[in-house]
């Protein structure tokens, strides 16, 4: 129960006790992460292409060493990523001939089942692998792809373990990379073919390189719906976290502001709790912080938002209101500008706090995610965001 700085009780204000907001912040977790889906990926090639090596690069987790696997057909392996948003099929020591040729059958039945399932549960892109160095591409390897673009799988080709000096690839992995393209495979998403290195070499010096490139090429082949999780999942473009949750923080700026046009009474600040929980959630989802650390972040969050990790006042909220620049707050009231303004802060602050946990190898960030620091930090951001708030 909340009441008004008169004494009186509002009933518009939900009951926003540590706990309350707690089990509110477990809820809209589990929702966002849910929201999220799965993006599946398909990756074929050849024994010791470098198919873990590369998933892993690109997800910054081992999936297969992680994931719990089921056989989906012979040669084929299906790891759902504990995480949730991320399923890898891999075709682990596939050669082409009649194990390709099972793949094949087990994955024809496999993408008519699919048909009639929810797009999280669809493939939504696979990558063929060749080494550079193979330098072959046999007339059994072309056939497979062929078979799996006739599946209707967007096929991407991605050349593996290319050298480079100087942002220069080596010449003959060029030529190689021509030469498949040439074949006039319908490979996605432009015909071409990517190069990558995904572990560099420190014995010739060449860089890991083409991980934005195959990324970016990904991005472009898959379902709008399957793009989230894909955001979510991956650790090489942390620009298109960033751009996800700059859309989450302003759609909740924007609800803030219908809240705060009905001017709020100042204790009432707790009005605007609700949506900055779900907003939280949102952005946590989309970094793809592992949910199993959700508990503690929902902790974290709900002693802020309340209070209960200051000495500030009933609210935190109310408290961070002092910081606000001088003449936003008119009569006692909260308006719309001052809503909007401290949802802004507590969405970046909370950015900042993800985006910290991210840089962070994973058993620093699980000892992280788990510990007050969570707390500590988002309060500090959060001070950090009124500092330069003011005029
Ligand atoms: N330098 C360099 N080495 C790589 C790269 N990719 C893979 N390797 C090395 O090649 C070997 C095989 O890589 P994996 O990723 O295990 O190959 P895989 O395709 O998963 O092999 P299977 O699981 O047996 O089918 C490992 O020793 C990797 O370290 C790369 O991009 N650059
Ligand atoms: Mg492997």
């Amino acid at each position: 129960m909340t009441s008004d700085a008169a004494g009186g009780t509002d009933p518009r204000v939900p009951d926003l006790s540590t706990p309350q907001v707690q089990g509110m912040f477990e809820q809209q977790l589990a929702d966002a992460f849910a929201r999220l889906g799965c993006f599946n990926l398909a990756v074929f090639g050849k024994t010791g292409v470098g198919k873990s090596t590369l998933v892993n690069a690109i997800f910054g987790r081992d999936v297969a060493a992680t994931g719990v696997g089921s056989p989906v057909t012979r040669g084929l392996v299906y790891y759902r990523h504990p995480d949730g948003f991320l399923g890898v099929y891999d075709s682990e020591g596939f050669e082409t001939g009649t194990a390709g040729d099972a793949i094949v059958a087990g994955l024809q039945r496999l993408v008519a089942d699919h048909r009639t399932r929810p797009v999280s549960e669809q493939i939504h892109a696979a990558w063929y692998l060749v080494r550079w160095s193979d330098r072959r591409f046999e007339a059994a390897q072309e056939q497979f792809v062929r078979e799996l673009i006739d599946l209707g799988l967007p096929v991407i080709v991605v050349l593996t373990q290319v050298p480079s000096r100087d942002g220069q690839v080596h010449p003959e992995a060029a030529q190689f990379a021509e030469y498949i393209a040439s074949l006039g495979l319908p490979i996605r998403p432009h015909g071409r073919v990517v190069m990558t290195n995904a572990l560099a070499d420190p014995f010739t010096g060449s860089p890991v390189f083409g991980l934005q490139a195959l990324l970016d090429d990904t991005y472009q082949v898959i379902p709008e719906a399957a793009a989230s999780a894909l955001t979510a999942a991956q650790v090489v473009d942390v620009g298109r976290k960033k751009k996800a949750v700059a859309a989450i923080i302003n759609q909740a700026v924007v609800v803030a502001a219908g809240v705060g046009a009905t001017p709020i009474p100042f204790a009432d600040a707790a009005l605007l709790v609700p949506n900055q929980v779900t907003m939280i959630a949102r952005i946590t989802a989309a970094y793809g912080l592992p949910p199993n650390r959700t508990k503690a972040l929902a902790v974290a969050g709900s002693l802020v938002l309340t209070g209960g990790a200051t000495m500030a006042g009933r609210y935190a909220v109310t408290g961070l209101l002092k910081f606000l620049p001088g003449g936003m707050i008119v009569g006692g009231a909260i308006s719309a500008t001052v809503a909007s303004a401290l949802t802004k802060a507590v969405g970046h602050a909370w950015a900042n706090v993800c985006e910290y946990a991210m840089s962070l190898d994973e058993t620093q960030r699980a000892a992280f995610l788990d510990s007050p620091q969570v707390t500590e930090r988002f309060l500090g951001y959060l001070k950090q965001a009124q500092r330069v708030g003011r005029p």
